[in-house]
């Protein structure tokens, strides 16, 4: 039986969902962050994009969160999804991020970055350029080339993308060797800033070979499946931790293309990713925090009106069909939207941002319940995300948090 969907007022009585921006856990909201200390304290301005999707932001932000260091946060627009700011334009000619401002001196480069972080505040663990992070730092470096070499270039046949994946793989089983020579699941002894160079782009590797490739690096590895479970006991990675929709789509316009396989795995995983269910994906193997639902109900609420804005659906069939999707979501009763809405509600699905707009699992409850309500009128799909920019997501249209 349907039940009819409830005002946003009801939908408001029924989260409590808050978390403090500035002291509490890592988060993609946050413009200022303290760790319990003074504002005055404060020497750093990490400038990155405004959807967190940026791997060397998400290195320099992991690595600030992990030493607790007090900083500000200022969000730029990436050249993809609209245009850049004057005023950073002003502060870093070429646009490129990230960058600090640290005692007023302005620092781009992630590498550069990190040196003179760890002059003023120490390193995380064994530093930059101590002799056992080096080596590591180069097998980083081997790996992503070997990822766009698979990933980011058409082949001619499938025998060349298999030369390709065995050349990839052969890079991981060097990964896998350097994770076995300490008794733990990092890379040395101890968690540190080899661990934080690491992450960024071996989560996209694992989202996009998954999506695009059929390979899920993170269930054939055993070290690696450690070392990614490893970082997600972590709050700081959580944090930044994005999901495998998110990245499988805001690679191709970053990386100038990415180019599926033609393995059946493929096509499985593709689906799945795109159309649920989201919940059992290794994206994320932690348990799902009871509040889930809540956060994303908060989220949602808290952003309605510009969802409804840009959501090419009708405004008042939209906002009726999205607190359907919402009653759904946090009483999971079936609540059938208004006919025609289908399209509308799957545009949105397409459009969840993992960890800008809310944590992974937030966005796989949200994700199902959109599915979930959007199927009880129709199989119609939203229009196709961008492939070539993503000006679809462009941060003006959107309040700022
Ligand atoms: N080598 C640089 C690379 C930085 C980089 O490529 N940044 C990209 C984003 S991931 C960028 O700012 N692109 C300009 C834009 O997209 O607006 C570093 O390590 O910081």
């Amino acid at each position: 039986m349907s039940i009819p969907p409830l005002s946003w007022s009801d939908l408001d009585a029924l989260t409590d969902f808050h978390i403090d921006t500035v002291n509490g856990p890592t988060n993609a909201q946050a413009r200022l962050r303290l760790f319990g200390q003074p504002e005055d304290d404060v020497r750093v301005t990490l400038y990155r994009d405004n959807h967190a999707w940026c791997p060397y932001c998400q290195k320099i932000w992991l690595w600030l969160e992990e030493k607790q260091i007090p900083y500000r946060i200022e969000k730029v627009t990436m050249f993809c999804y609209g245009e850049k700011e004057r005023w950073y334009k002003r502060i870093v000619p070429s646009g490129m991020l990230p960058a600090i401002e640290i005692d007023g001196q302005v620092i781009t480069e992630s590498d550069d970055i990190l040196v003179a972080l760890e002059k003023v505040y120490g390193p995380l663990g064994l530093g930059m350029k101590d002799p056992a992070v080096v080596p590591l730092r180069q097998l980083e470096r081997l790996l992503f080339r070997a990822w766009c070499t698979w990933l980011c270039y058409p082949v001619r046949s499938q025998q060349q993308d298999q030369r390709n994946q065995a050349q990839f793989v052969g890079v991981v089983a060097k990964i896998e060797a350097a994770l076995s020579q300490t008794p733990g699941p990092y890379f040395l002894a101890d968690f540190g800033t080899t661990d934080v160079i690491f992450t960024p782009y071996v989560e996209r590797m694992n989202a996009s070979l998954y999506y695009y490739k059929g390979y899920s690096l993170r269930e054939d590895n055993p070290r690696f499946s450690d070392w990614f479970d490893a970082m997600e006991s972590r709050p700081t990675y959580r944090g930044t931790q994005s999901d495998f929709h998110t990245h499988a789509h805001d690679l191709p316009p970053q990386m100038g293309g990415c180019y599926k396989n033609t393995a059946p795995q493929t096509q499985t995983n593709m689906h799945q990713v795109d159309n649920g269910p989201w919940v059992g994906l290794p994206d994320a193997t932690y348990p799902e925090p009871d509040n889930a639902r809540q956060e994303a109900l908060q989220r949602v609420i808290k952003h309605h009106a510009n969802m409804i804005k840009v959501n090419p659906a009708e405004d008042h069939l939209f906002d009726e069909a999205l607190r359907c999707a919402l009653t759904h979501l946090i009483t999971q009763d079936v609540c059938t939207p208004p006919p025609d809405s289908d399209m509308g509600l799957r545009y949105l699905r397409d459009r969840i941002s993992v960890p800008r707009d809310m944590s992974i699992y937030a966005a796989k409850r949200l994700k199902e319940s959109l599915e979930t309500t959007a199927a009880l009128v129709g199989n119609r799909q939203g229009p196709a995300i961008p492939t070539r920019h993503r000006r679809d997501q462009d941060p003006s249209n959107f309040a700022k948090d």
